[in-house]
């Protein structure tokens, strides 16, 4: 029923490019029922960093809050949590902030690009200064990664929960561009950046004594080719990740992780899955030996987020109701924001290495993730290959 409306509708969602007509996302020529399940339905010690800073870019709205003294017993702390959020300063990552904030049982570092937007996000959301640090990071350098952990570690305050948030997506763009680095834009951003400033902040959070200590790093529908969302083409297929080996600089290799054309679209499911695999392969390395909870999850389709910017104006405005009325997968900033904060506080989420989703009363279950999202293998060399791109191995 929602997929003969789908059909009627116009190719609003479709990207043209030309010579690309195999890659393009279009309602038409959607193979719809194969494989489609719905989705509603360490050993390895801790790599040596390498720390070269070379910019000092941190700032800090308010004075780090005080802290309770850790009880070296594990006993709970009564203190505040601290979480760092990557992308607070929109979309998923702001409603979350705001979320934990009111709940004044956190401390929100803002991770964020740009101060000034962020600090705006934080006071147009009602935020009290108390709950809240931006500090700069830009996840298309990884000396802006660097840099923040050196900055945060200063700091001294403890690290409680990690979430990896912050994404880009370039749908529309027919030309990769790149981090400073020289990394496709999507994957260098979204995976390589938060696998770095993941590895680097790993030791503070296995310092932590909070309670429940958690790395969160938020995935997607659309990189699950277990569901109708992910078989939307282009879909997301990392390949034997000759191309991510190559560096993904699109010179003498190809910009894309599986080697291929580059495809904005395609760049971004992919990141998605890495965030998937590489959330896992934490769990199996460090879980056992640590404690901490190891989570990813698709919050919903927050359909209003600036995560479409870069789309074409008429996807962006058929792109929400299309999802309200027609696939039913929409969920508003403000709940898929109590979602990621209940990842990241609530006491029955603890349970590692889950994949968590949503159903239509918004109660949470653990989903399961597409064949090549849960590859044990994969997600091993996936974990190899970055260590080495980023500069841990
Ligand atoms: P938004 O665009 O609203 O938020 C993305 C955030 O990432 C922004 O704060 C943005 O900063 C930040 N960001 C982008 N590039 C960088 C960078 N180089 N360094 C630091 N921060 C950066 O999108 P959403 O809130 O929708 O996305 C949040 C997460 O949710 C993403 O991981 C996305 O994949 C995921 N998601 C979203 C869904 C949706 O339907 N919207 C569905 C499933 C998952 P700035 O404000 O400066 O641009
Ligand atoms: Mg999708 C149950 C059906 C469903 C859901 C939950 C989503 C979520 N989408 C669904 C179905 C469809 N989408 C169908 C049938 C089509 C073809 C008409 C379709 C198309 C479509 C496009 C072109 N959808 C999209 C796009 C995007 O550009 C978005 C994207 O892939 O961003 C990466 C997107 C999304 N659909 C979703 C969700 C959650 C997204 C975006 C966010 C993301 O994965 O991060």
């Amino acid at each position: 029923m929602a997929l003969q409306s789908a059909a009627l509708l116009p190719c609003a969602f479709s990207i043209h490019k030309e010579g690309k007509s195999g890659k393009d996302s279009c309602f038409f020529g959607v193979p719809l029922c194969d494989h489609i399940k719905a989705d509603s339905s360490l050993k390895l010690k801790l790599g040596s960093r390498k720390q070269s800073v070379t910019r000092a870019e941190a700032v800090a709205t308010t004075a780090a809050p005080t802290f309770a003294p850790a009880t070296a017993q594990g006993k709970k702390t009564l203190r505040k949590g601290t979480v760092i959020m990557t992308g607070a300063s929109s979309g998923l990552g702001l409603a979350t902030a705001k979320a934990l904030a009111e709940g004044g049982k956190w401390h929100v570092i803002m991770a964020c690009r740009d101060f000034l937007k962020a600090e705006k996000a934080a006071k147009s959301v009602g935020m009290a200064k108390e709950n809240y640090t931006i500090m700069h990071l830009d996840l298309a350098s990884l000396d802006s990664v660097r840099q923040f952990v050196n900055n945060f570690k200063q700091t001294g305050q403890p690290l409680d929960v990690l979430v990896c948030n912050a994404a880009v997506y370039q749908p529309t763009t027919r030309e990769p561009s790149f981090t400073a680095e020289g990394f496709e834009l999507s994957v260098g951003t979204n995976h390589l950046g938060h696998f770095l400033l993941s590895r680097l902040l790993f030791d503070d959070l296995v310092k932590s004594d909070y309670p429940s200590r958690r790395l969160i790093i938020v995935g997607s529908i659309t990189g699950n080719t277990n569901t109708l969302a992910g078989n939307v083409p282009p879909k997301a297929n990392l390949g034997d990740l000759r191309g991510l080996q190559g560096g993904l600089s699109g010179l003498n290799t190809s910009s894309m992780i599986d080697g291929g054309e580059f495809d904005g679209a395609k760049a971004y499911k992919d990141s998605k899955v890495c965030n998937m695999l590489i959330m896992q392969e934490f769990h199996r390395r460090f879980h056992e030996e640590t404690g901490i909870t190891f989570a990813s999850l698709y919050p919903g389709c927050i359909a209003t987020t600036g995560l479409f910017r870069e789309h074409i104006p008429l996807f962006r405005l058929l792109f929400p109701p299309f999802q309200k009325f027609i696939t039913k997968g929409f969920v508003s900033e403000e709940e898929a924001g109590k979602r990621l904060a209940q990842v990241v506080s609530d006491p029955s989420l603890t349970k590692s290495g889950v994949y968590w989703s949503w159903n239509k009363d918004s109660a949470s279950f653990e989903n399961q993730l597409s064949q090549e999202a849960s590859d044990i293998e994969k997600a091993r060399k996936l974990w190899e290959v970055s260590e080495k791109l980023v500069g841990l191995a």
